[in-house]
């Protein structure tokens, strides 16, 4: 670093102890989240990737560009041949506590995977494990259902395509591939500072490998106001029980009065409706209209807002990309509300991984980030002694 370096940001007592919220800590080479207008992959908003199949996203994720034609039908295959899971990753899944949230199983999946299969080259584990978590992620769902055996993968399938295919969940709805290959792109990166990616980010620059880097980065995934709100809002909005505006509102205030938080709503660096949020909030009007629970998510997205804003505090009042995915998911007929953030978890994966590669083989000309170590100023710690 040189003098003439420029200031990005001045650290100031008031900044310590608030979870490093607007302070510039690196560089992030596959997205970028704008406050207004959301996330945006290699340079291209969200919602136009949105119709892309997710081996292109992945590709543009890791690769920083779209790939052609050619190159597309290639990594397609590529992600297919790197796609096999070993026989003991699905026999230690049979094994583990139906107590368990999915998100503990996830995590010790992708523990297991790197147990069984690592190379230790960062961009190969990076690409197996993207591969592998597919199946991983599936059968998650199937076992914990009781529905027997993972349904291998097919071979004329893509990949979100394969997943549904694998997930094997009857009575589902026709759109449900549909929707998982969207919720899939929607929800792969969204920038280098959230919880999860900063975690698996950190872990990796010990130089921990790729699948306990991502197993950490999904522990963080985990939380109620992570990850893990696509569950919490589903719940919120079955306790809200009425598309009734005036009913809703009544039930919004109390919970805030009793200290309680709105799911799917706010957000650390949004300042204007999520435009995933936007993205499936069509869809859900597209296709799920009548749905009760989506009446309610609809409602909630005018409903809400003006509420939140009465708290000044609050930086963001509007809808999330959490707001609408558990319903959307609940309408298609995936009733396991427990198992959203493993979906989550499932796409995020690929933004995380492609970021530990970025930091770990590309930063700082190919040496690396080092190994994190920000400092914390003691507090309440006068130099005493024992004697
Ligand atoms: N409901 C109730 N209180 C809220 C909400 C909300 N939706 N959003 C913010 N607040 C509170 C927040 O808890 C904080 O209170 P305090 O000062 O007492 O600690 C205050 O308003 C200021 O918070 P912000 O600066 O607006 O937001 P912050 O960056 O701290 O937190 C979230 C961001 C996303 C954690 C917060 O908005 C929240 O808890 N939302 C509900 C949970 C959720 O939907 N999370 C999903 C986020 C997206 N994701 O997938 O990760
Ligand atoms: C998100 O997808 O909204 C997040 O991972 C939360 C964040 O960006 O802080």
């Amino acid at each position: 670093m040189t003098n003439d370096d420029p200031v990005l940001f001045e650290i100031r007592q008031s900044h310590l102890n608030t979870g490093l919220r607007g302070i510039p800590v690196g560089t992030c080479r596959t997205s970028a989240v704008s406050p207004d207008k959301g996330v945006s992959y290699g340079g291209y908003p969200v919602a136009e990737l949105a119709a892309l199949a997710p081996e292109d996203v992945i590709h543009l994720l890791l690769h920083k560009r779209l790939p052609s034609p050619a190159e597309a039908k290639a990594f397609a295959e590529d992600l297919r041949r790197r796609a096999e899971v070993p026989q003991k990753v699905f026999d230690l899944l049979a094994a583990l506590p139906r107590e368990g949230h999915p998100m503990e199983w996830f995590i010790a999946g992708l523990l297991y995977l790197g147990m069984t299969g690592k190379t230790g080259d960062w961009m190969e584990d990076a690409l197996n494990c993207i591969a592998r978590t597919n199946a991983v992620a599936a059968a998650i769902f199937r076992v914990r259902a009781g529905w027997g055996k993972p349904i291998p993968p097919r071979a004329d399938l893509g990949y979100a395509a394969n997943f549904a295919h694998m997930l094997g969940a009857p009575g589902a709805h026709p759109q449900l591939p549909e929707l998982l290959r969207l919720f899939h792109v929607l929800h792969m990166d969204h920038g280098g500072g959230n919880l999860s990616t900063f975690t698996g980010k950190a872990v990796a620059s010990g130089h921990a490998d790729v699948y306990v880097s991502l197993a950490a980065s999904m522990a963080s995934l985990y939380g109620p106001l992570h990850g893990r709100a696509n569950q919490e809002c589903l719940k919120f909005v079955r306790d809200v029980g009425t598309s009734d505006r005036k009913k809703a509102e009544a039930y919004v205030r109390t919970l805030l009065a009793e200290g309680g938080k709105v799911f799917g709503f706010g957000h650390a660096v949004l300042r204007k409706e999520d435009p995933r949020a936007k993205v499936q909030y069509a869809f859900a009007e597209k296709h799920f209209a009548s749905d009760p629970l989506v009446r309610i998510v609809l409602a909630l997205r005018e409903v809400v807002p003006p509420i939140l804003m009465e708290n000044s505090k609050i930086s963001n009042p509007y809808p999330n990309v959490d707001a609408v995915s558990g319903s959307l998911l609940h309408a298609a007929g995936l009733r396991d509300d427990d198992y959203y953030t493993v979906l989550f978890g499932w796409s995020r994966v690929v933004g995380i991984a492609a970021q530990i590669v970025d930091e770990r083989v590309h930063m700082r000309d190919g040496k690396g980030v080092p190994i994190y170590r920000p400092r914390y100023v003691a507090e309440n710690q006068p130099e005493k002694h024992l004697s």
